[in-house]
């Protein structure tokens, strides 16, 4: 090493990644006067062993420690991580090496964290889903169609006796969920014990009076002893899953909630509220596969991921993405986009669709996800010229003739919530 700086030492064009190396792919521009190569040797080096001088007197072991930027394609760069460096089973220093000071160096004008590609000896430290979407399907007795759920709206305000009877109806209108939405925890007008006790009241309810199981969604977020109590108090009453505000609560407070749900036999339906303040910009952030990574590799068993035609942003590209990363057992590569991952023995995870859906966009929603997800759709129940019931029953007409392959129209002929529906939205994409 001679000079201030030693970056060039991190970059090795030759180099051809270990078959238990991580590799990170990210899109990066260099700020005036640097080369691709200088910003891609700061990457590598910020995330592994570097600093920002030159150092005297390193343990040989150093060498073998560092991380080496090996394929610079433009703005596109991947670099390749000893697998030594990683702690077992602990993503929290994952992100703290990958996704940490590099977000903030000079040495880049702008950088985004890709994907990560996990070789079987990292992967296998973790748990994953408890169950896969075969078993949540078998669990459900719903072996083809979208899961599907709502959220009483307005999304906050109404008491724990105004929301379960808008449940009730969302349940008697054919969905299988109801669901809190991202900001109803316990509030003054609305405490969690009591939604939790009169929903399994209008619960068994629905069940009596369909012959179908209902279940919920019932967000538990809080701090992390809180959100054990709050589970405990769910599995009380019967129910087997619980929402949580996955990006918010945070990676360590998500692997002590995966542990203790599963040792109940608790699905984990995952919000990724939040997750806009870092992947939405196409330039700088992390993106959401990188996030569905996480979340399946810790193990929600669901995890919203776009519509790409409702009033969130996420083009059909990042939704496919998405659903890739959750559902395959072998994740395809795209350039530029993601890396192929084998996921061994991790199982799958349902792909959620929500955001300014309604009847009419049905087809489109099923088009870019197939069948295998969770369909949530709230403002288009709720908003249906005959209320909740009729909302739901037209979700479920549209999605029953997605399955039997008919139009919209056609089966509106013979189904009346469905027609008034499409009077309303028609095929409306709202923003
Ligand atoms: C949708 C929703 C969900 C968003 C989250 C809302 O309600 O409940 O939180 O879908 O976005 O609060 O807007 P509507 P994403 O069906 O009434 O729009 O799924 O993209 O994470
Ligand atoms: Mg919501």
């Amino acid at each position: 090493m001679s000079g201030i700086d030693w970056y060039n030492e991190f970059v090795d064009m030759h180099y051809t990644p270990a078959q238990d190396d991580l590799v990170v792919l990210y899109y990066f521009e260099s700020p005036e006067g640097m080369t691709k190569e200088e910003s891609a040797g700061r990457i590598a080096s910020e995330s592994s062993t570097g600093t920002w001088t030159t150092l005297t007197n390193l343990p040989p072991r150093m060498e073998s420690l560092k991380a080496t930027a090996f394929d610079i394609e433009e703005r596109y760069v991947k670099v390749a991580y000893p697998r030594d460096l990683w702690e077992d089973g602990n993503f929290c220093q994952l992100k703290s090496g990958i996704a940490g000071n590099i977000f903030g160096m000079k040495g880049v004008k702008n950088l985004r964290l890709l994907d990560c590609r996990f070789p079987e000896n990292y992967i296998k430290y973790f748990k994953g889903p408890i169950l896969g979407m075969d078993g949540l399907r078998k669990r459900w007795n719903i072996p083809k169609r979208p899961l599907t759920g709502a959220v009483p709206k307005p999304k906050i305000g109404f008491s724990a006796q105004e929301h379960a009877e808008i449940g009730y109806e969302t349940w008697m209108g054919g969905f299988d969920f109801v669901k809190d939405d991202e900001n109803l925890t316990s509030v003054k007008f609305n405490r969690f014990e009591e939604r939790v006790r009169i929903l399994a009241k209008y619960r068994d309810k629905a069940e009596n009076e369909t012959g179908d199981r209902k279940g919920a969604f019932i967000n538990i977020t809080a701090e992390t002893e809180e959100m054990k109590r709050r589970a405990s108090l769910i599995h009380q009453y019967g129910f087997d899953y619980v929402m949580i505000d996955a990006v918010i609560v945070g990676t360590a407070s998500l692997m002590t909630m995966r542990d203790y749900l599963g040792d109940l036999g608790i699905a984990i339906h995952a919000h990724r509220a939040m997750h806009a303040a870092f992947d939405r910009n196409p330039k700088h952030g992390i993106t959401m596969q990188f996030i569905a990574k996480e979340m399946r590799l810790i193990g929600v068993n669901q995890l919203h991921s776009g519509t790409a035609v409702g009033k969130l942003v996420g083009n059909r590209e990042e939704v496919t993405s998405v659903a890739d990363v959750l559902r395959e057992k072998q994740t395809p590569e795209k350039e530029h986009v993601l890396l192929g991952q084998d996921w061994g023995s991790i199982k799958s995870a349902f792909p959620v669709s929500s955001g300014g859906l309604h009847p009419g966009l049905v087809p489109d929603v099923v088009d870019i996800y197939g069948p295998d997800m969770i369909l949530l759709i709230s403002g288009g129940i709720h908003g249906h010229p005959k209320g909740t019931r009729a909302g739901a029953r037209a979700s479920m007409q549209a999605i029953e003739a997605v399955m039997d392959g008919e139009t919209l129209e056609e089966k509106a002929r013979t189904s009346p919530e469905l027609r008034s529906a499409l009077d309303k939205w028609d095929r409306h994409t709202p923003k």
